[in-house]
């Protein structure tokens, strides 16, 4: 069988280390015959990821601080050379405080530092990629269904993925006339770095698992395996949705 996504060039931000959902997606997209072209936010970072792309295979490691128009700049002009034909976002960010103080407590400065790099970034991202994306090129975001629903700790992470996934639906709506698809996928809890960090996070897979249908948890490949149908020519008339890799858990109102 041909590979998916045999000469596609995918950038990809948000590998920090192998456990990382970008990390998983970028195993399935290599093994669909993709390009990678990997970033890493900060110095700190470079070496783990460079490690991690050598591993991979990718192409190229850029440096990507979404907070920083200078980086995003620079990277939209390493990218002129080439094109790009799917962009897979895979950052978040918030406090750690914020996320066990009760939400009303969320501070300014902590709100609008959630939604700068968990949602903004993706407005800055398609802004700076659109130019050297290719006709049927694609974006996806990662998501997580605390931004519809109530979890709790999730508080001023949740708003922040409301306004990603709203994001997304502008994106779609303004990239669709040059051939542009923009989707999030909200994926169910896995243990990544950043889920470790939360307290009683196995309760919290636990819970999932017992009540999900598939009753089972979400495996990294999974969300892999669906992020190569949404950059791949088979996801050609899916724009501006959300697709919930989550063993159902969604639907489950009880
Ligand atoms: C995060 C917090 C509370 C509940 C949570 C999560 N559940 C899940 C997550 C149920 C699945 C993981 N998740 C979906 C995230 O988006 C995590 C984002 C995050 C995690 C940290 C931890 C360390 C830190 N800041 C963070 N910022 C964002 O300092």
């Amino acid at each position: 069988m041909s590979r998916l996504l045999e000469g596609k060039t995918a950038l990809i931000l948000g590998v920090a280390n192998q456990w990382s959902l970008a990390y998983a997606i970028a195993q399935a997209f290599a093994r669909e015959g993709a390009g990678l072209l990997l970033t890493y936010q900060g110095e700190r970072q470079r070496q783990t990821v460079e490690g991690l792309a050598a591993e991979l295979g990718a192409r190229q490691v850029l440096p990507c601080d979404v907070t920083e128009d200078e980086e995003l700049a620079q990277l939209a002009e390493s990218l002129r050379a080439g094109r790009v034909d799917a962009v897979v976002h895979s950052i978040a960010f918030a406090n750690r405080e914020d996320l066990y103080k009760p939400f009303v407590e969320t501070s300014r400065a902590g709100y609008a530092l959630a939604q700068e790099v968990s949602a903004y970034s993706l407005v800055a991202v398609a802004r700076a990629v659109a130019p050297v994306m290719t006709e049927a090129g694609s974006i996806t975001a990662l998501s997580y269904l605390g931004a519809t629903r109530v979890v709790p700790n999730y508080n001023v992470m949740g708003v922040a993925k409301a306004a990603l996934e709203s994001a997304m639906r502008y994106l779609a709506s303004e990239l669709g006339p040059r051939g542009i698809r923009v989707n999030c996928i909200s994926a169910g809890p896995v243990k990544t770095a950043s889920a470790r960090a939360i307290r009683d996070f196995s309760s919290i897979l636990d819970h999932v698992a017992e009540r999900a249908p598939l009753r089972r948890n979400t495996e990294p490949a999974e969300v892999a395996d669906a992020a190569v149908f949404l950059a791949s020519d088979l996801g050609r008339g899916v724009t501006g949705n959300v697709l919930f890799v989550d063993s159902g858990f969604q639907v489950m109102g009880f």
